[in-house]
């Protein structure tokens, strides 16, 4: 690995950088058969794909109590560290629940918002390879803290799914767990079969084949964001420590050989450092072998600026899922970079705290989506409708207005309505 002058990048690299995707191209045909299969066939579709792409044959689709048995069998040890986490999470997200309000924003015009939650979500949890129990508390407490009455997880079938991933299902309150994953759990969850009931919103993260059903069931059920690998973006100055920052980067680059890790700096040597410390603790990492390709991949690298502005330009660019700032004046460059998912502030907030415990969601949008979503929030799952109440004042100052924007729509029917209210 070099050190990379921002100066020099080519169209190419910048493409590489900047133009990431979820990639699921390749597998949407396929994706497409599935769910449409599953719509048409039910349950009978689900099972044969369980049995096809997971190798498992599966009876009852409905797991609930398994996973209640799962969380009533984990050690002390590992319950104490599942509700830890779970009750950060949960603090985090009771503070983000709006309330409902309403103003007069002129005499007798009086204004508001109401918020309700939705009454069926889906959660998918994935397992096989990335079983993360982090995960199941990060989708299903937003949901539960936001008041959604139903909320059902799909979580691949196993000869023995991780007993703690279906605790912590349990733990963060899931109303039904199913026995479901890929594109088959997502178009399950979008339609509705024999035995799991159809949701309005998916919510989650998940292999390429998951995202790519997401992609395919939207408009009949909602998602939150398509998203890819892990990324990480780190904004280093000279006082940044260069062991710290290259612990940040393997952190990520271990989840996925696809993962984007990144760090910009305008300081030379800090960069010369950062470079040399990722090559020193790179063979010391259990899982250096999916670190390392990602580390060697397009979008990853250590890149020097010539300023400041230039590496804060960059990171606004990159908008990257985890944005960590390691320099003196990290509230001002803060400040500056509008595109990030989530951001971590100084030397004691790795990335992994927000992964696992902090209590900040980590299902955050990747590929650039920082530009125009953030992650999972109670916002999520609530929707919202704006109510109004106007007195005969009220009205009476917008009539004018209503009735001649009504005529020149041809919408006379439209202005009669208010006419008619100041009838005798
Ligand atoms: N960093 C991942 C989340 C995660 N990390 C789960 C550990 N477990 C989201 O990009
Ligand atoms: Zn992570």
């Amino acid at each position: 690995m070099n050190v990379r002058e921002l100066a020099d990048l080519g169209p190419d690299d910048r493409r590489a950088l900047f133009d990431r995707d979820a990639g699921i191209e390749g597998v949407r045909d396929d994706v497409r058969d599935i769910v449409s299969r599953v719509r048409e066939e039910g349950d009978v579709a689900v099972r044969e794909f369980c049995e096809e792409f997971d190798g498992v044959s599966v009876g009852n689709l409905e797991i609930t109590d398994a996973a209640e048995r799962a969380y009533d069998e984990l050690d002390d040890e590992m319950r104490e560290t599942i509700e830890t986490a779970a009750e950060n999470v949960r603090e985090f997200h009771e503070a983000q629940l709006p309330q409902d309000w309403r103003r007069e924003f002129s005499s007798g015009r009086e204004l508001g918002r109401r918020f309700r939650p939705l009454e069926r979500v889906g959660v998918y949890v994935p397992g096989g390879a990335a079983a993360y129990p982090s995960s199941a508390l990060m989708g299903v407490i937003p949901a539960k803290v936001a008041g959604v009455e139903q909320v059902a997880v799909a979580t691949p079938p196993a000869e023995e799914t991780n007993p703690v991933t279906l605790a912590a299902v349990h733990a963060a309150g899931a109303d039904a767990v199913f026995n479901v994953g890929g594109a088959q759990a997502v178009a399950a969850l979008a339609y509705g079969t024999e035995q799991i009931d159809r949701v309005q919103k998916i919510v989650g993260p998940g292999n390429k084949w998951v995202t790519a059903a997401k992609a395919e069931v939207q408009g009949d059920a909602a998602i939150d964001f398509l998203a890819g690998p892990s990324e990480v973006l780190v904004v280093a100055d000279d006082t940044a420590d260069p062991r710290l920052v290259a612990a940040d980067l393997l952190a990520q680059a271990e989840h996925d050989p696809e993962a984007s890790v990144v760090a910009v700096t305008d300081d030379e040597e800090t960069a010369e450092e950062i470079v040399a410390e990722v090559e020193t603790q790179l063979p010391e990492r259990e899982r250096s072998g999916v670190a390392g390709q990602a580390l060697d991949g397009d979008a990853s690298g250590v890149f020097l600026a010539r300023s400041p502005s230039e590496a804060i330009l960059f990171a606004e660019e990159y908008a990257a899922e985890h944005l960590s700032i390691q320099a003196e004046d990290d509230e001002e460059i803060l400040d500056r970079i509008d595109s990030a998912g989530s951001a971590f502030l100084g030397p004691f907030t790795p990335v992994a705290a927000g992964d696992y415990a902090s209590g900040t969601n980590h299902v955050l949008p990747t590929n650039g989506l920082a530009k125009i979503t953030g992650g999972l929030s109670v916002d999520t799952f609530l929707r919202e409708t704006t109510v109004q109440r106007l007195d005969e004042d009220g009205l009476s100052d917008l009539s004018e207005t209503i009735t001649t924007l009504a005529e020149a729509e041809g919408l006379e029917a439209h202005a009669e309505s208010v006419r008619k209210r100041f009838e005798d």
